[in-house]
C-alpha cells in the first residue's frame, strides 16, 4: 500500500457527526483527506439493515468522486455488499487470513494494534498497514485501552521496519509533527476533524502539516 493514502485518514460514523455526515465527509474531501473509514460503533451508532448501507453506499460514492479509498470497518459482509476498497479490522475482529480467502485482490486491509505482538502479528498476516494506538486519550472509543504515547509509537515503528503505519487516538494538529517523526506515515482521525467547525480547512491544515514529511 502506499503510504500515500495514510497521510489524512479521516474515520466517521453518523454516531461521530453533530451534523450530517454526508455533509462532514465532503468537506473533508474538498479539504484533501487521502484516505476514509465508515465505522459506525458504540453509542447510537446504526446497528446494519437498510439505513446503514445506504449511508454506506453515498460515502462510497463521494469518496470515488475525489477519488478517495473507502474502507468499512469490521463489517466485512458490508464492504462487499458495497463494493468498498477494503475494511479496517480491530483484534477480535474477523482475522485476516479469513478475509482474503473471500474479498478481492485488491483489496486494502488495516488491522489495529496497541502493542508490538499485535503489530508483529498483523504484519504476519499480510495486513496492509497498521493502525497504532491509542496514541493520546480519546472520548470517542468507549472502549479504548490505555494510551501508548509517541514513545509506544516508536518502539512500535522500530519493531515492524518499514510497513505503512498509521497513529490513532487523540490526535489533534499540534501531535503531527512529533507523530511523524515518531514513525508514523500519517494521522487517523475522528473527532479532530467531525467536531471542527470547519472540517475542509481543518483537513486542508492537517494535510500542509503532513505534506513536510512527503515532500
Ligand atoms: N481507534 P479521535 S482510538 C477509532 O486506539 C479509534 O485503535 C482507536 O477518535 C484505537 O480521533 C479511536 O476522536 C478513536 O480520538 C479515534
Amino acid at each position: 500500500m502506499d503510504n500515500k493514502y495514510l497521510q489524512v485518514y479521516f474515520i466517521l460514523g453518523s454516531n461521530n457527526a453533530t451534523q450530517d455526515p454526508l455533509e462532514i465527509l465532503e468537506q473533508a474531501l474538498k479539504g484533501g483527506i487521502t484516505c476514509f473509514q465508515f465505522r459506525e460503533k458504540g453509542t447510537n451508532a446504526l446497528m446494519g439493515g437498510e439505513t446503514k448501507k445506504q449511508l454506506a453506499i453515498q460515502m462510497r460514492d463521494l469518496c470515488r468522486f475525489y477519488d478517495v479509498p473507502f474502507l468499512i470497518n469490521d463489517d466485512v459482509d458490508l464492504a462487499l455488499e458495497v463494493d468498498a476498497d477494503g475494511v479496517h479490522v480491530g483484534q477480535d475482529d474477523m482475522s485476516i487470513l479469513e478475509i482474503r480467502k473471500i474479498c478481492p485482490a485488491d483489496w486494502i486491509i488495516g488491522v489495529s494494534a496497541t502493542n508490538k505482538e499485535e503489530a508483529l502479528q498483523a504484519k504476519a498476516e499480510g495486513a496492509d498497514y497498521i493502525g497504532v494506538g491509542p496514541i493520546y486519550s480519546t472520548n470517542t472509543k468507549e472502549d479504548a485501552k490505555q494510551p501508548i504515547g509517541e514513545k509506544g509509537l516508536l518502539e512500535i515503528r522500530e519493531a515492524l521496519s518499514s510497513i505503512p503505519i498509521v497513529a490513532i487516538g487523540g490526535i489533534r494538529l499540534g501531535h503531527v509533527m512529533q507523530l511523524m517523526k515518531s514513525g508514523a506515515n500519517g494521522v487517523s482521525v475522528i473527532s479532530a476533524i467531525s467536531h471542527a467547525l470547519n472540517p475542509e480547512q481543518t483537513a486542508k491544515v492537517f494535510l500542509s502539516h503532513t505534506n513536510y514529511f512527503f515532500l
